[in-house]
């Protein structure tokens, strides 16, 4: 176990390096050139642990171990690679870390699966490149379309394909995956909330993971002369913003039942001093546990929304992204549950307020996550840390399951 805890600390610091701001977090924005020190590590692993590597064409990555049986479905496990700006070390790479190491515990005892083994590394699960998020995995499912990929853009205007090519990657390899080429899916991720620390457990198995909705609005208004514009004769669109994004919080706290609103992303132009804002564009991120919660708060907004249209004000609103809540598949927790038991490891249900890869495949194949503490609950922030100890558990009960869903025999 002791080598497994070394090797885990020693990927969770070499990936931690590939941030574009050293000391104040990790921010490793997709097919940057951060990226491209994260994938070639990640690839050099997979064939240090005797996987075959491909990517597709969005450049996720794939580690596959061969099965025994010809053409049979994968057993995947793996999770994102790419960060929130500023963020932490373990939201994402603790999952593609925990693949890896399941792969070098395969080599390590000989094992050969009957179903393949593949290790995967997903691109732009949090969207802070391109606008939505999940975006490896809606791409592999077809949720994401190959038009709506080409039509994304940056804040700078850059295309996915172009800064695809930028670091070498091909856009032109195949993007969507058949499903039935995926037996199941395994991923485990740190809980980036407070639950498992105070109840001093170091397991979670997660149960469902809440919908979210996200939309970028657009005020426009009328640009002008801070000093020379009486107060009468404003179309001011950082105030309509200001004062919609602060009756946010009361449609979600109305709604209740841990139904979340965040404003997360403000832009301001020109951003000038002293220029009355022409365009304000802000994000809005929706999650409830219930769908209908989700649909409520959405109707409330765009009815809030629309109130402020007018007076030299229009208001548009576009949406980039919406998951319904989802379930994991109940064999899977069951077998993730026997395990941890037989591996004397404490462990509870757990159901995640945070997004992931594994709510997108649970529609497409049988999906089962694992949380490991977060340290004060921090996620999204440079505090972000967890317990390699915690990690390694994490890994043997992946270890055991992925065993007996790959059924695997020693050679
Ligand atoms: O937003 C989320 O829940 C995830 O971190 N992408
Ligand atoms: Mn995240
Ligand atoms: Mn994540």
């Amino acid at each position: 176990m002791n080598s497994l805890i070394t090797r885990i600390e020693g990927h969770i610091d070499t990936l931690s390096k590939f941030t574009a701001t050293p000391g104040k977090g990790t921010t490793r924005l997709t097919y940057s050139k951060e990226d491209r020190l994260a994938r070639d590590y990640i690839k050099e692993k997979m064939k240090e642990y005797g996987l075959q590597v491909r990517e597709d064409g969005f450049g996720n990555i794939f580690g596959k171990l061969e099965g025994t049986l010809e053409d049979a479905p994968s057993v995947l496990i793996g999770s994102h690679f790419d960060s929130v700006p500023n963020g932490g070390s373990y939201d994402g790479p603790a999952g593609v870390i925990a693949g890896l190491e399941v792969a070098a515990l395969f080599a390590e005892n000989q094992l050969t699966p009957k179903y393949p083994l593949e290790v995967i590394a997903l691109i732009e699960e949090e969207g802070a490149r391109f606008s939505g998020g999940l975006m490896g995995s809606r791409g592999i499912t077809g949720l994401l379309s190959e038009e709506d990929f080409k039509n994304l853009r940056d804040k700078d205007g850059i295309s996915p394909e172009e800064a695809m090519v930028k670091i070498g990657l091909d856009p032109s390899l195949p993007k969507k995956r058949d499903f039935q080429t995926i037996k199941a899916f395994l991923e485990l991720h740190i809980e980036q909330g407070p639950i498992l620390e105070e109840k001093n457990i170091p397991l979670g198995v997660v149960e469902a993971i809440v919908g979210l909705t996200q939309f970028e609005i657009t005020v426009e208004g009328q640009a002008g002369h801070a000093g020379t514009t009486p107060m009468e004769r404003r179309s001011d669109a950082l105030v309509t913003a200001a004062k919609m994004i602060a009756q946010f919080p009361t449609l979600a706290i109305e709604e209740g039942d841990g139904t979340v609103m965040t404003t997360g992303q403000l832009h301001v132009y020109p951003n000038g001093a002293n220029v009355i804002p022409k365009t304000t564009v802000f994000t809005v991120d929706i999650r409830s546990s219930k769908e209908e919660h989700i649909q409520t708060v959405i109707r409330k907004m765009k009815d809030l929304i629309e109130s402020y249209n007018g007076d030299g004000i229009h208001i548009s609103a576009r949406q980039q992204l919406y998951m319904r809540p989802k379930t994991m598949n109940q064999d899977i927790l069951t077998l993730l549950k026997q395990t941890s038991s037989a591996l004397d490891l404490p462990y509870c249900s757990i159901n995640s307020g945070a997004g992931h890869d594994a709510m997108v495949l649970s529609d497409f194949t049988e999906v089962g996550m694992l949380f490991i503490p977060s340290k004060d609950g921090l996620s999204h922030c440079p505090e972000e840390w967890s317990d390699s100890r915690h990690l390694a558990n994490a890994v043997q009960v992946f270890y055991e399951t992925a065993k007996k869903l790959t059924e695997a025999e020693e050679k």
